[in-house]
């Protein structure tokens, strides 16, 4: 975490929960045995539907000072790491399963990245490795994509993005791994992609609930993890042709 040495307080901070974040993702990827996953026809699997959320109140963030390009991205832009809604819903957690081995195929859409309003959209996706990822602007100024791993800080590919309409599909990695992307041209702009081996992950909406479908009946172990809030883990049980229901926290840190 290069860039917390010469940030400033706030951003120093926040840089400091990312680090905190990444390591606690380090472990629970590390934990997972090394193992080929099977796709399989998935008959009556279940269902999980669930929320996490923030428990106590989020920490108060200041906008986003924009530094470059004002006249298009504007002079401040909301800090999206703590998106709660009036429920304690968070936003922007990537919810997946650990200990899955068999079941679904890939999604066939390639994963989206887009950069709009000089953010990322989503911040933060699950993803199967190797799957394609369609980057593209909705932006009149130039932005870059510039994924990294987030443990190695090593470059996975760098595009720009010159103009509004432009796009450009890559393939992630082969490997799991967590991917931290950055825009070189604007500090701020920031995602995160947890490539898995399986395609039984999710994002929070707004509200904090995901949906994780045609899982085949078995326990598994619930995971969740957050750029600034960490990770945790919770038991859950699909049963054929049903719908768990599950809860997951997350403290602010
Ligand atoms: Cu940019």
């Amino acid at each position: 975490m290069v860039n917390a040495m010469s940030a400033g307080g706030r951003l120093h901070g926040r840089v400091a929960r990312v680090g905190i974040a990444i390591v606690a993702l380090t472990a629970l990827v590390a934990m997972r045995p090394v193992r080929a996953y099977e796709v399989a026809t998935v008959t009556n699997g279940g269902s999980i539907e669930g929320v996490v959320t923030l428990s106590g109140s989020a920490p108060a963030t200041t906008p986003i000072k924009v530094t470059k390009n004002q006249d298009y991205c504007g002079q401040a832009i909301p800090d999206p790491v703590y998106t709660v809604d009036g429920s304690g819903g968070l936003a922007n957690v990537i919810v997946f399963l650990k200990d899955i081995t068999k079941g679904k195929a890939a999604p066939t859409e390639p994963l989206a990245l887009v950069n709009s309003k000089c953010m990322f959209s989503p911040r933060a996706q699950g993803a199967m490795v190797s799957e394609q990822v369609k980057i593209s602007s909705e932006d009149t100024v130039l932005h870059n994509t510039h994924p990294q791993n987030a443990d190695t800080n090593a470059t996975i590919f760098n595009v720009a993005l010159p103009f509004k309409g432009f796009s450009v599909t890559k393939p992630l990695p082969s490997m799991p791994m967590m991917i931290k992307v950055k825009c070189d041209a604007h500090e701020w702009m920031h995602a995160w992609i947890m490539e898995l081996d399986h395609p039984y992950y999710a994002t929070t909406g707004a509200d904090g609930h995901f949906t994780i479908k045609d899982v085949p009946p078995g326990t598994y172990t619930l995971a969740v993890w957050h750029e600034a809030a960490g990770a945790n883990t919770a038991p859950v049980t699909v049963a054929a042709g049903q719908t768990t229901k599950s809860k997951i926290t997350l403290a602010a840190k």
